[in-house]
């Protein structure tokens, strides 16, 4: 019997979302779930992790895999993003390779068709931030150019914003998946667990309150996560580590400003993701240069899954 107890089959696979940073790719995974699994910003090289969402019918279940934005890393930690992004390519059973509609011929897409040619995983190519366009027939040119590239599945343009297309996106793509079992329970949405979530969401928020290297250089760490359920409410303590005392300066702010601006923006969300109130005591440390430091990058949960 299937898991759906139908005689029509039950189909499940992989889908890996890969492009060039900023492209859209969490932005879609969000879309796709309905839920806010990983986070988004407008600045390249915001998601570092693999991260996992999972869409479940009574049909079919999906798990879609955020990747790191591919780039042409120059140090340790972003050649760690890139493989981890790259090793995704080959596990999956179909690849959606994102561009954007307004500037989709990015110097690294040549990089990133080399990968593509290396596996036999059919790819769709997605057109994102259609929105964007003040004019569809724009798409025309663009779609000859890449169909010379590769032997995309088929082109879908959509917006990942507003969820233009994105059903259509998820049709095509149902009718590709195998027969398969029901990898997880159906109430899941992700294989993160909730202190992973959560140091994310803290993170987002640097990424949209600070400017140039500070995003960069920060790693969040959820200390201690206690639920009290006798006051309904979660207690979180977590440290965001920086890489100099410049940046910690910068980051706790005028008397304190910027972090409690940090920490208030974080707890609205957080509070949303765990549906409780939450307690949240933020610290910032001085870990110095620790995106050159291996065993720190793998205690912040950096490392190469290739
Ligand atoms: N106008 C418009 N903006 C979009 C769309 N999709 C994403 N964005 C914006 O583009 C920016 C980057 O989105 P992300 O989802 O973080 O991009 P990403 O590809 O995951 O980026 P990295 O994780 O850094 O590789 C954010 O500011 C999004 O709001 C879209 O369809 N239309
Ligand atoms: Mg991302």
């Amino acid at each position: 019997m299937t898991p759906n107890g139908s005689a029509k089959p039950f189909r499940s696979g992989y889908v890996g979302l890969v492009g060039a940073p900023n492209v859209g790719k969490s932005t879609l995974l969000n879309q796709l779930l309905q839920e806010k699994i990983s986070i988004t910003a407008p600045k390249p090289q915001t998601t570092r992790n693999r991260i996992m969402g999972i869409l479940t019918t009574e049909d079919f279940q999906v798990i879609f895999v955020d990747t790191p934005g591919i780039h042409r890393a120059r140090d340790q930690f972003n050649k760690i993003l890139v493989d981890t992004a790259l090793s995704t390519l080959s596990e999956v059973d179909v690849i959606y390779f994102l561009v954007e509609a307004p500037d989709a011929d990015r110097e690294i897409n040549s990089f990133i068709l080399e990968n593509l040619a290396r596996v036999n995983t059919p790819v769709f190519l997605v057109i994102n931030k259609i929105d964007l366009l003040p004019n569809k027939q724009a798409l025309l040119p663009l779609m000859a150019r890449f169909q010379s590239l590769h032997a995309f599945q088929a082109f879908i343009p959509i917006s990942a914003l507003t969820g233009d297309g994105v059903q259509t996106l998820l049709d095509e793509t149902i009718g590709l998946l195998p027969e398969g079992p029901r990898y997880y329970p159906e109430d899941y949405l992700t294989d993160q667990p909730e202190r992973f979530l959560v140091a994310e969401l803290i993170r987002e928020k640097v990424f949209h309150l600070l400017r140039e290297e500070i995003p960069y250089a920060v790693a969040v760490v959820v200390d201690t996560f206690t639920e009290v359920p006798e006051r309904n409410r979660i207690d979180i303590e977590a440290t965001i580590h920086v890489e100099k005392d410049s940046q910690k300066a910068i980051l706790i702010g005028k008397k304190g400003q910027m972090l409690k601006e940090i920490g208030k923006q974080a707890r609205t969300d957080i509070e949303a993701l765990l549906g409780s109130h939450v307690f949240l005591g933020l610290f910032v440390r001085v870990q110095k240069n620790w995106r050159k430091d291996m065993r720190m990058l793998s205690e912040f949960g950096y490392r190469s899954e290739g």
